[in-house]
């Protein structure tokens, strides 16, 4: 195998396919413009000139590649949610990551470690047993474990009952993971690339044109430019960017924080987690441990770093590990969550004509990352939301068919 691999790496005519293309000239038309270079937008891309053959397809950013919230995120993946319609999308994600890495030629280092989820109350034991029951009938790998099953999963852990928040129990899903978030951005931009798609950073969308309730273009810190089909994937920015196109979303964006330690030698497999407690901890493929809380209290666009988060994240941090006590905190920063009503997206058409909108990310959207870029680029292509995502439309909140998350969302956000 080794000698393989050596005889495959040196192969006359192999090209290392690991750089974007440079950046083309902008022009002023094309087919569909994306607002947004983070892993969605480029997803989408991606998805829609391998599955539609549609490349006449330029990427807009405001800032660089995968730079914002794309290159923020703790890159938790699971499906273990609570509604059959989120478990159902997520679990499809999954499958998309598990051969990303072979799909795009390019290493997103994904690896199931397992995710814990712990309970605290009879409460939390409760919706915990409920998620079980779902994602079981859904064919997805959740089950309740008790302190003797967890003890084996997670040997660190402080299970001492006499502790201050002891643990009662734990919901365990297998299949969560983590991977490179930087890596999922980048495979798909150069793979997008490859196939004739224009990503232009440095290109902030001004404005949304149109004429008769359709999009006709969008206006650009570089110039006008005409298009037939508009896609916003802006993550944090969803409502303003909605505004341009004259219409309203129920958002609320707060900031959403998170830290690293420095490198430790490999001591934590799973990905554990405490929503009663607001933290959340996995070790990253360097040893560091990337950490991470509830959003800040308040709507806000700030990307700064606080130190009452910090504070507030190591007692109940230390609380779960205290042999980390000495571990020094090397990075903190913060990205932008866009909460929705009910913890889900936002995926499908709008009221305006040919204007396509991907949103309400919160904590929550680099999981999707496959399967939105995927579904959406179906979505633009044939005009029609695909039934795995047609439930998280827009309308439903006017109608009362929200899917109720906020049971299933990482920590108590
Ligand atoms: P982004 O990566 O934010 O990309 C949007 C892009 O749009 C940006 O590059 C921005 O520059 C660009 N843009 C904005 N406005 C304009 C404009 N006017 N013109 C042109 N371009 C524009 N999710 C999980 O599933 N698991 C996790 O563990 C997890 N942890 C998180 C931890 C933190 C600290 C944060 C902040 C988020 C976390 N999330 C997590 C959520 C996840 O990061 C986001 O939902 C996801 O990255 C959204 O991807 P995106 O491609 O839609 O957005
Ligand atoms: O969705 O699993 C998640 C998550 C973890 C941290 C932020 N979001």
């Amino acid at each position: 195998m080794p000698l393989g691999l050596i005889g495959h790496g040196l192969r006359a005519g192999r090209r290392p396919r690991r750089a974007l293309p440079p950046e083309a000239r902008l022009r002023p038309r094309y087919d569909v413009a994306i607002i947004g270079a983070g892993g969605h937008g480029l997803a989408a891309a991606y998805y829609l000139a391998r599955d539609h053959g549609i490349t006449d397809v330029a990427v807009l950013d405001k800032g660089w590649l995968g730079g914002g919230n794309t290159a923020r995120n703790t890159t938790i993946v699971r499906s273990n949610y609570l509604t059959p319609e989120g478990v159902r999308f997520y679990d499809e994600s999954i499958r998309l990551f598990r051969g990303l890495s072979g799909e795009l030629d390019f290493n997103i280092l994904y690896s199931e470690r397992g995710h814990l989820t712990l309970a605290h109350t009879d409460a939390a034991l409760r919706t915990m047993r409920w998620r079980a029951e779902v994602n079981k009938h859904l064919g997805v790998e959740s089950e309740m474990v008790g302190l003797d099953e967890l003890a084996r999963l997670c040997p660190p852990l402080n299970l001492d009952r006499g502790a201050r928040f002891p643990i009662l129990g734990a919901l365990h899903h297998k299949p969560g993971a983590i991977a490179r978030h930087d890596a999922v951005a980048w495979g798909y931009a150069i793979a997008a690339a490859r196939r004739g798609v224009e990503i232009h950073q440095n290109t902030e969308v001004t404005g949304i044109l149109t004429e008769k309730g359709r999009v006709t273009g969008v206006e650009t810190s570089r110039g006008r430019i005409a298009c037939g089909k508009v896609l916003q994937a802006v993550a944090g920015s969803s409502s303003l960017l909605a505004a341009m196109a004259g219409f309203r979303l129920p958002i609320q964006t707060v900031p959403l924080q998170a830290c690293v330690t420095e490198p430790l030698k490999p001591f934590l497999d799973p990905i554990v987690v405490s929503g009663s407690l607001h933290v959340y901890v996995s070790q990253s493929a360097r040893g560091e441990l990337v950490m991470g809380g509830p959003t800040d209290p308040y709507a806000l666009y700030s990307q700064r770093s606080t130190l009452e988060w910090k504070e507030g994240l190591a007692a109940p941090m230390l609380a779960l590990f205290p042999f980390l006590a000495e571990v020094r905190v090397l990075r903190q920063w913060a990205g932008l969550a866009d909460m929705t009503p009910d913890f889900s997206p936002i995926m499908g058409l709008t009221p305006v004509q040919n204007y396509y909108i991907d949103a309400g990310w919160g904590t929550w959207g680099f999981k999707a990352t496959p399967v939105c870029g995927k579904r959406m680029a179906e979505t633009v292509a044939t005009g029609k939301p695909p039934s795995p995502i047609a439930p998280f439309d827009l309308g439903r909140f006017a109608a009362f068919r929200q899917l109720g998350e906020r049971g299933a969302a990482s920590v108590g956000h």
